[in-house]
């Protein structure tokens, strides 16, 4: 019957929390006077919201334990803590799954939702249930659509045609985020490029406030992060360049980072994709142009980005002129030239760029060095040249150094209006639409008269049909176009027969605004309630992962600016701090069905209890580091979790002495380290320094102070109250074994006292007759006078004196004291 049982109190405990409402933040929804008077300072932890994709799994276990202990620790530190959860309900997944077993997905969904939500109670997890929120719920999405129009009216969301990514397997459009070395992220099958209708968000137009506030972010972010969102939003300054072409009033724009080496120019490349290179094809040309455009349709951007390949293209049969050599350089159309980026077109340089000479090798085209950099010629190297140098072949340029001639030359070229400085950025425009059923609709009616007309705010939400539809059209149209009927309407302009929009938006325009909603998730006054979110937010504490670094937290950080800029937040970064959790892997890999290397959360729950798996999750390494699976088991936190309850069970009476001094520091110095290690969130050390309070404390008890001893009492507090953060059941169970009040949760962390912390002791030797009579413990910077006095004074040494005279008293403070008694 004494054996600590992992699963035993689970019920137990979340019936006492919940009672007691220990988790629910103050003056979270009432926008009068609740929690204005509550002076303990606000934070608000959110991990990623979870996609419900069936039960929790491993890694939902990691994330939501780090965001967990990290939320109970500020609320045990006197915080007035909010750790929100809510569901990212619609995508992809439920239609694949839905098709699968013939369920309609929001069955699917919601179902798996209620099994998340039960099993994060049992792990222990100690959200703000009155947040809740699922984005597939029409008083959810309605302000997805309420926030499309407020994005439309801005000239934010626009809708175009464009080649977009094409899965054939899923039948969709994908972000470029969405296609991993050309294969759909999803599926896996090779993405194909095509043209389509389709809405987009201009993120464009905030590429430069996205890198420079950054800034707000430095050393609060983890700087891999940040390096790669600026890599994605890739800023480069050059200069555009007009070149006038044979046969058309118009010149072609080029955008380059080198004008120094336009002198080096020696024929043009139009993307085979961009429309522009259709156009500019001459007749005799064309067959050839066609087939070659259409094989680059069917390329992914990374191979056609990729160095090593051989280069590959097709002679237009037209001219450029360079406008400072006055040569007629000949223009051609190839597949390293991408549509989307610059203008689509690139003036070449091939003794300075190396896929430029690739090509110029590939067509026997003339390379003509223009900067002198000490290099062997590129012509007869085949490897271009790009350091710095001096200009050669460039005319009056010739002596500048690259610097230099880079603002020369485009200070000429912008005199003669040949061109002007540029800055351009990698970043494209956020593809909003989504050939889905399970999603937003996009709240847009198009009318034969009136065009595209936005559906009056008044009629918002544009439910999602629940009958009436396929999930799988042919071709990839989207599901909502056989929903016929729900796609027929009145345009709400003229009252003529039109159509409402048939896509629906990508989930990561849920996503990026989804943690505003926490605080008042059913308000109706807008997306979010304006005072809920100037009083819990920026996030004080952001827990997810790596893999969102260039998705969802750039499309948040996105939103948030422009929510801004519309007035309804008054800042301008979403998260001011954040923290990544790393994976959970089995063996070196990815869990996964197909690998077979699946550890199911629920059965590791079921053998070894909540907090241990908890504790194992946090033990295992840094949070931001991947937990092999393999190479750790939670018996050993079972153990750690059992002594510390035995221990509980063993501990007596307090007694009225002030208890073991030595203890008292020990404990003090270590709620101090482990209260750094908090902050620092270094959590498996923390971990590590518990386990060590726990040693000490079970040796106390059983050969030191012992049981009774009211150090040990108090190093047992501290030890369970820090302990509830990672493995709340048996924080509380041991704490009322102590008959100590329940919660421990309620009796904050425990303050570590300066002065046991930083009082330094020694043991001191005193010698009587030059043999070691007592040994005193002492601070290291005791006086000699107050040694010798302490000395004197000790019971010991007063017995040992048996009355005789002291001659002479030796003292070597902190260390020795050596008396000389009489004979
Ligand atoms: C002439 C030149 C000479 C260039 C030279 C480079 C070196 P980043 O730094 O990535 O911005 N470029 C421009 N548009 C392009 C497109 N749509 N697809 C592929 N390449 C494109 O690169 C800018 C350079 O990449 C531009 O500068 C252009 O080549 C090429 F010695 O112009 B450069
Ligand atoms: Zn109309």
């Amino acid at each position: 019957p004494d054996k600590y049982d992992p699963n035993l109190a689970i019920d137990k405990w979340l019936r006492v929390w919940e009672d007691k409402h220990l988790f629910e933040a103050d003056g979270l929804v009432d926008a009068g006077t609740a929690g204005q008077d509550d002076a303990r300072p606000r934070s608000c932890v959110v991990s990623m919201y979870p996609y419900p994709s069936g039960d929790l799994h491993m890694g939902h276990a990691e994330v939501y334990s780090i965001s967990d202990v990290i939320a109970r620790y500020l609320r045990l530190r006197g915080d007035n803590v909010l750790n929100p959860i809510g569901w990212d309900s619609f995508g992809l997944p439920a239609e694949n799954a839905a098709l699968k077993r013939d369920l309609d997905p929001s069955t699917w969904t919601y179902a798996n939702i209620e099994v998340q939500a039960e099993s994060f109670r049992r792990l222990g997890v100690s959200f703000d249930w009155r947040t809740r929120l699922h984005t597939s719920d029409a008083d959810y999405y309605r302000w997805n659509q309420w926030l499309f129009l407020r994005l439309l009216e801005k000239g934010i969301a626009y809708r175009k045609s464009a080649p977009v990514n094409w899965c054939p397997v899923d039948k969709t459009v994908l972000a470029n985020e969405q296609v991993v070395q050309g294969k759909c992220e999803r599926c896996g099958s090779t993405v194909q490029q095509r043209d389509l209708t389709q809405w987009f968000f201009r993120t464009t137009q905030y590429a430069q406030r996205l890198l420079d506030d950054m800034a707000q972010l430095e050393g609060n972010w983890p700087s891999e992060i940040l390096a790669m969102q600026r890599n994605w939003i890739g800023r480069s300054t050059g200069a555009y360049v007009d070149f006038a072409v044979e046969g058309r009033a118009e010149p072609v724009r080029v955008f380059t980072t080198r004008p120094d080496t336009i002198f080096g120019a020696t024929f043009f490349v139009v993307a085979a994709d961009a429309p522009l290179a259709a156009e500019l094809c001459a007749p005799e040309n064309r067959a050839e142009f066609e087939a070659y455009r259409d094989k680059v349709r069917t390329e992914t951007e990374i191979d056609r980005l990729a160095a090593d390949r051989p280069k590959t293209g097709v002679p237009l049969g037209r001219h450029a002129l360079n406008p400072v050599t006055g040569q007629q350089i000949p223009i051609y159309a190839a597949d390293y030239v991408l549509a989307t980026y610059g203008t689509g077109a690139v003036m070449a340089v091939p003794a300075h760029d190396q896929r430029d000479l690739d090509f110029a090798k590939a067509m026997g085209l003339p390379v003509v060095a223009v900067l002198d950099t000490g290099e062997d010629d590129p012509a007869t190297t085949g490897v271009a040249t790009a350091g710095d140098g001096t200009l050669v072949n460039s005319g009056r340029f010739d002596g500048l150094a690259k610097a230099d001639a880079i603002e020369a030359v485009t200070a000429d070229l912008q005199e003669r209006g040949a061109g002007e400085r540029a800055v351009i950025y990698r970043l494209r425009d956020w593809l909003v639409s989504r050939q889905r059923y399970w999603g937003t609709p996009i709240p847009i009616i198009h009318c034969p008269s009136c065009g595209e007309v936005p559906v009056p705010d008044d009629q918002l939400p544009v439910r999602l049909p629940e009958t009436g539809y396929e999930l799988r059209s042919a071709d990839g149209a989207s599901p909502l176009e056989s929903a016929t009927e729900w796609a027929a309407v009145d345009c709400p302009s003229c009252g003529g027969a039109a159509r409402r929009d048939t896509d629906t938006m990508d989930t990561f325009v849920d996503s990026s605004w989804y943690f505003l909603r926490y605080p008042d998730p059913t308000y109706t006054g807008g997306p979010f309630n304006p005072e809920g979110v100037a009083r819990w937010f920026p996030v004080a504490e952001y827990i997810g992962g790596k893999e969102h670094a260039t998705g969802h937290l750039m499309y948040a950080r996105f939103m948030t600016k422009v929510l801004h800029d519309l007035g309804m937040v008054g800042f301008t970064e979403p998260f001011a701090k954040l923290t990544n959790q790393g994976q959970v892997i089995m063996n070196g890999r990815s869990m996964s069905k197909s690998l077979g290397n699946l550890v199911n959360l629920q059965e590791q729950l079921g053998l070894y209890g909540p907090d241990a798996v908890r504790v194992t999750m946090l033990f295992a390494g840094p949070p931001d580091e991947d937990i092999d699976w393999a190479d750790v088991s939670p018996t050993g936190a079972v153990k750690w979790l059992a002594r510390i309850w035995r221990l509980a069970g063993d501990l007596t009476t307090p007694d009225a002495t002030d208890g073991d001094g030595e203890l008292r520091q020990q404990t003090h110095r270590l709620v101090d380290e482990i209260t750094t290690l908090f902050e620092t969130r270094r959590l498996n050390v923390a971990v590590a320094r518990l386990m060590e309070l726990t040693s000490l404390l079970r040796k106390a008890c059983d050969s030191g102070a012992g049981p009774a001893d009211p150090a040990v009492h108090e190093g047992m507090s501290a030890l369970l109250r820090m302990l509830s953060c990672f493995a709340p059941f048996t924080a509380d169970e041991a704490w009322s074994r102590l008959g100590l009040p329940s919660s421990v949760i309620e009796h904050g962390w425990p303050e570590a006292d300066p002065a046991l912390v930083f009082q330094q002791t020694v043991v001191c030797a005193v010698q009587v007759a030059g043999k070691v009579r007592d040994r005193l413990t002492v601070a290291t910077d005791i006086t000699e006078t107050d040694l010798r006095d302490l000395a004197l004074n000790s019971e010991k040494i007063v017995k040992d004196l048996a009355g005789r005279a002291v001659l002479k008293v030796i003292v070597r403070a902190p260390n020795l004291v050596n008396i000389v008694p009489a004979k």
